[in-house]
């Protein structure tokens, strides 16, 4: 075993580096949803069309994912295709890391792993689908995106987390560990890929200036360490009806159980299943819901580098 003495895992694409010397807008995207999400050939266009919304947007996408021994913060166009279709990608959380470097497999990043290296790089926003929780039935299946929520100051745009999760139980684990909730443009929390009417957020601010000045006061001002996950809701147009998601994810859930699926496994045989169930339609919600959040993502991320740069915050 040989590792180089001054090994240092985190490589940066030439465009990303430049931007954060120049302290440009940066999104961080996650890859789980490139390599666990989504089926081929969606996979490839969501990752793609993420990163123009980001630019269109007027910030630089950095798309997170585990290549040859190193967390790979940006990667082109050949490795984004490469990191579509790896043959056997591993899904790599908090845990996964070091097997995944030193074993040097491919992997897609999940929230919390994307958060531990966008922190590491200096990037603070980053967009994502939505969250992993508490799953219902399985007391102890509790996903690593809230203990990273919990330790990682790092802004997080996502649409809520699925209704098959215990909401109620990942709300109240989001409080006692002092993550605040914020709904953009909505005082309820959303759920995925239906709009969600049933729990309260713990603020709602509905601009993403005011979006950079609460995260000026939960971090620099105060001093906390806490993420802030920012939630907003999938577009009305686009978003599934409650009935056909609860009928679809109760039978995918059905089927876990019987099939004796567990741990990390679980979510994406859920996504798939889903999605079948509703002959594509949650995956087409899936993927506006992305790009969504990608977009606000981004203009959270110009708002906060404009503020920076005036030294208003
Ligand atoms: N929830 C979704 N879509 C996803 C995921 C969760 O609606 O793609 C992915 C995210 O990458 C998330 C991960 O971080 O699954 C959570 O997995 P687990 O529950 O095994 O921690
Ligand atoms: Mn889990």
């Amino acid at each position: 075993m040989f590792i180089h003495p001054r090994y240092e895992p985190l490589k940066f694409s030439p465009e990303i580096s430049r931007a954060l010397a120049q302290k440009l807008p940066v999104v961080a995207l996650e890859s789980t949803v490139i390599t666990h999400g989504l089926p081929r050939p969606q996979n490839l266009n969501l990752a793609q069309d993420m990163e123009s919304t980001v630019r269109e947007n007027g910030a630089l996408p950095a798309t997170v994912a585990v290549m040859e021994g190193f967390v790979r913060v940006g990667i082109n166009q050949s490795e984004m295709e490469k990191l579509a279709h790896a043959p056997d990608p591993v899904k790599v959380s908090l845990r996964d890391f070091a097997a995944s470097l030193s074993q040097k497999t491919t992997g897609g990043t999940t929230v919390a792993g994307t958060m531990f290296a966008a922190h590491r790089a200096g990037i603070r926003v980053f967009a994502t689908g939505g969250i992993g929780g508490v799953h219902r039935e399985a007391r102890f299946d509790v996903s690593t995106d809230l203990k990273a929520l919990a330790s990682i100051p790092t802004l997080v745009v996502c649409a809520g987390a699925k209704r098959i999760l215990d909401l109620p139980a990942t709300l109240e684990y989001l409080e006692t560990m002092g993550v605040p909730v914020v709904g953009y443009q909505t005082n309820k929390f959303p759920e995925f890929y239906v709009t969600g009417r049933q729990l309260p957020v713990s603020v709602q601010l509905d601009d993403p200036l005011k979006i950079v000045e609460f995260a000026h006061y939960h971090w620099n001002v105060l001093g906390m360490n806490s993420a802030i996950l920012v939630c907003q809701q999938v577009d009305p147009s686009h978003a599934l009806d409650a009935s056909l998601a609860d009928d679809a994810e109760a039978q995918a859930s059905k089927e876990i159980r019987e099939k004796g699926i567990r741990g990390q496994a679980v979510t994406p045989y859920e996504l798939g299943r889903v999605a079948e169930l509703t002959n594509g339609k949650s995956m087409r919600s899936n993927i506006e819901l992305l790009k969504n959040n990608a977009s606000l993502a981004a203009k959270i991320a110009v708002a906060m580098q404009a503020a920076l740069r005036q030294k208003a915050i």
